[in-house]
């Protein structure tokens, strides 16, 4: 079986990558186009400085890394090879920054990466070059090293060449054909067009780079992806490195304090610098191959934008005083507006996919992911959610908001970012119709999704005469306020309104409704009119898709309450071709109030033309009702844990609701509470948040939403995968908690036993109802049991925790069946 027929589009690391991927997993109907020539095609990876920095706070892009490394540290180009593991260093010049590096420092023990901290003098010892007056200390991993990136795109299409993939170089890509597809609305791509012929494709992956842009557009899709010039320059020889042969010795050095990194190439250095003003071009302003003296991703240096540099590394590295700066470029690389990479199919135009955004770092990872993905349907090597093409909102893809968020992240490159750090201009975009009202309490808004979302209300600090709120660490006290911890309390104790517009809401509906969503989730969902399930949707591997809430609002018309876009996305993907499923983002037109806490019914209930009791609405039943003059879609459950509704209506009566709610509630002490309280109160209930407590690569029961899963219902999408999983629960997501008020963490921090990392932590709050921090971690399964006390790793300090029964509040579920009694 040699595969379908596959063009990649692109040799450099990412196109060279995939093509060995693919074809050691036997796909070798196989070509590989450049418009270049090969190996040093002129894009990106012609010049790439090479510098593999494993540490990063995403897990997976951590884990792209390390395959990375693994793997180019096994090639070689004749002799040559493809990677010098001299190690990485990144110092610190500042307080800040060495604080900081111990952060990531945790990182990389989360993600299971050696590295250390190290004091100055062993900065020197390692990087004989660095001034001892500047350095206050470093994080060293051994690793890390120098990616020839060009052998490595030789090595990685020899390999390819070897199982039969052909190799076109000097072909430029004019097109790519397309006709309707017959199993879907879509067209799906045919062939790929080249100045020097046609080549017929089943599929076409667009591993492009900085043209990616252009490529993705002849199948009508826009790529969220600017390239932007980066400099790079050289030193000449330098007096104190005489005699050098060998080509790297040193670390790579990263100095972020001053947006510069450093690597040894024998008796010279490489300078590379992001402190200049961003430099975005595009993609179709590239110059063609041939039209330029150099390469098109390399354009003239700018000495002036590198004055800084060169006057900050003579002051790092005193040994560059004897040299000056001889060559320089200004180099193209792609950024994207969260730095992530952009991987993954077209939605519309089937066996379009593209491997875009991604840097030498992360190559041979995203190859493997590529391969998997594209062979298996699932990738099972690395969770690839947070990478994934297709999450972005519409918003997100305006060439405005793109260009002004790349350049945003190319600046902030080396920041030391806050988890919680607001996202710059452009904002506001989105404001629910709640805003106006919000902005009157004196709103601290966070943004998500491109929602302005409330974090606290200033409004709310009276309710600190009432409470005394335990405050955090210099780091977790930011983007916080003891308002927090006021309002969660006020929400267990009256009655609260959360704006929950940021909420992705899907409608469902059609004939063949139902049967989709039974095929597309592991619970029953096919019940009454009025029932609400809260399900999971998995792929193929088991692995947790999403996890969702369907209302079942008419007999062919289901509400889902969903995470994000990608849940979109995997809908759109599996409808049948019979036209019997429709499915529609109504999020922007809609909105949605949760009216919680023990008061909540006293305040709806005379406002309503229907019976809230507990009766007349059951828990986790929907219905519809009128609140005053507002027509509603009410669900009872609540992510806080407490009796109440949420509250849907469109967008144009959405004020008047949050006005007949807030009048009603005044009486009842009622407030408007934020995200904080209820990032809180979620933790104290035990809910999972998609995305940061579980994703792709885990399964319903590591996760402990085994409950969720009703394998006697009937097939479903992952079902096959899970017997297996459920026989073999090596790791659990396991609730901690901590005693010390003051010990708050944030989320990634490593989680130990004794001595030995463990595990890490997802998300964390403190708990203001329990009175005790909350860490839910990701730990071996024999070390989840209840009273087990491990440490967190938290900067430089080791947090005491303990195993803790979960959930932490309520777990009779009094509070949300609205029976009295205290819930502790
Ligand atoms: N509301 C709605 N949809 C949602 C969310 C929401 N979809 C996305 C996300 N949030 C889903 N997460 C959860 C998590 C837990 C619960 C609901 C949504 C929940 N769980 C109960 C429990 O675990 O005890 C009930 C479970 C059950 O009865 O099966 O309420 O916030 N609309």
């Amino acid at each position: 079986m040699a595969g379908p027929r596959v063009v990649i589009i692109g040799a450099g690391v990412v196109g060279a990558a995939l093509a060995d991927e693919l074809s050691s997993r036997g796909w070798t109907e196989l070509t590989v186009v450049d418009q270049g020539p090969l190996p040093a095609t002129g894009g990106s990876s012609s010049h790439a400085p090479g510098l593999v920095f494993q540490a990063n706070p995403s897990k997976t892009m951590t884990e792209l890394a390390r395959y990375t490394v693994e793997k180019l540290s096994t090639l070689d180009v004749d002799g040559q090879p493809c990677f010098l593991q001299v190690g990485g260093l990144e110092v610190a010049t500042t307080p800040e920054r060495l604080t900081d590096l111990r952060r990531r420092h945790g990182w990389l023990t989360s993600w299971g990466v050696e590295g250390r901290l190290v004091d100055p003098d062993a900065c020197l010892a390692l990087h004989p070059l660095l001034n001892r007056d500047r350095v206050l200390g470093g994080l060293l991993v051994p690793t890390d090293g120098l990616a020839k990136a060009v052998l490595a795109v030789e090595a990685q299409l020899r390999a390819a060449r070897a199982r039969g993939v052909r190799l076109l170089e000097r072909h430029e890509v004019l097109d790519i054909r397309t006709e309707a597809d017959d199993t879907t609305d879509g067209d799906r791509v045919t062939a790929v067009v080249t100045d020097r012929g046609e080549i017929p494709a089943d599929l076409v992956v667009c591993c492009a780079g900085i043209w990616g842009p252009k490529v993705a557009r002849m199948v009508g899709m826009s790529l969220p992806l600017t390239p932007l010039a980066h400099q790079l320059a050289w030193t000449g020889p330098l007096p104190a490195l005489a005699g050098q042969t060998e080509e790297a010795v040193r670390p790579i050095l990263r100095h972020q304090d001053a947006d510069l990194y450093y690597r040894d190439r024998h008796d010279r250095l490489g300078i590379g610098f992001y402190g200049h003003r961003p430099m975005p071009v595009s993609a179709d302003d590239i110059a063609p191959v041939d039209s330029s003296p150099d390469m098109p991703s390399v354009l003239r240096f700018t000495a002036d934008d590198f004055a800084e540099a060169w006057t900050e590394t003579q002051s790092l590295l005193p040994a560059t005083r004897d040299a000056k700066v001889e060559e320089g470029i200004n180099g193209l690389f792609s950024f994207t507006t969260d730095g992530m990479p952009l991987l993954g199919p077209s939605p519309d135009v089937k066996g379009f996919w593209v491997a875009e955004a991604v840097w030498v770092t992360h190559s041979a990872g995203v190859g493997r992911a590529m391969a998997e993905w594209l062979v298996d349907g699932h990738c099972s090597s690395f969770d690839l959610h947070a990478c994934d093409v297709n999450r972005f909102e519409p918003h997100q893809l305006a060439p405005a908001y793109v260009l002004a968020r790349d350049c945003r992240n190319f600046v902030e490159v080396y920041d030391i970012l806050h988890p919680l750090e607001p996202a710059g201009a452009p904002r506001p975009l989105r404001t629910s119709p709640f805003h106006v009202r919000e902005r009157e309490l004196g709103a601290f808004f966070l943004e998500a999704s491109g929602w302005e979302r409330p974090q606290w209300y200033e409004a709310n600090e009276p309710l600190l005469d009432r409470w005394d709120i335990p405050v955090p660490g210099d780091w977790a006290a930011r983007m916080w306020s003891p308002i927090v911890g006021a309002e969660a309390l006020a929400t267990r104790e009256g009655v609260a309104l959360y704006d929950m517009s940021a909420l992705k809401r899907l409608e469902v509906s059609g004939r063949g409704a139902a049967a989709f969503l039974q095929r597309l989730t592991t619970s029953d969902v096919d019940k009454s009119v009025g029932s609400v399930t809260y399900t999971l949707m998995l792929d193929e591997n088991g692995g947790i898709r999403s996890d969702i809430t369907v209302a079942r609002l008419a007999r062919r018309r289901f509400q889902i309450g969903a995470n994000g876009n990608l849940d979109l996305d995997w809908f759109t993907r599996h409808l049948p071709a019979d036209g019997s499923v429709a499915v529609r983002d109504i999020t922007a037109g809609t909105c949605c109030i949760g009216l919680w806490g023990p008061k909540a019914r006293e305040v709806l209930q005379p406002l309503a033309d229907a019976d809230f009791s507990n009766e007349g609405l059951r828990y986790f039943r929907a219905r519809s009702a009128h609140i005053g003059a507002v027509p509603v879609t009410a669900l009872r459950l609540s992510y806080v844990g407490e009796l109440g509704w949420e509250l849907y209506t469109g967008a144009d009566m959405g004020l008047k609701l949050w006005d007949t709610l807030w009048e009603a509630a005044q009486p009842y002490g009622g407030i408007a509470a934020g995200r904080g309280a209820f990032n809180s109160l979620r933790l104290e209930k035990g809910y999972r948040a998609f995305g940061t407590d579980m994703g792709h690569e885990h399964d319903p029961y590591e996760a402990g939403l085994g409950f969720a899963v009703k394998t006697g219902k009937g097939d479903f999408i992952g079902r096959a995968a899970l017997e297996r999983r459920a026989a073999d629960v090596r790791r659990r997501l396991t609730c901690l908690t901590i005693d010390d008020p003051g010990a708050v963490v944030m989320g990634k921090e490593p989680v130990y036993d004794g001595d030995r990392p463990v595990g890490y932590v997802t998300s964390a709050a403190y708990g203001y109802t329990i009175g005790k921090g909350i860490a839910y971690a990701w730990l071996p399964a024999e070390l989840a049991t209840p009273g087990r006390a491990l440490d967190i790793g938290y900067f430089d300090l080791r947090i005491a925790a303990v195993v803790a029964e979960e959930p932490l509040f309520d777990p009779g579920m009094r509070r949300l069946r609205g029976l009295a009694g205290d819930a502790r």
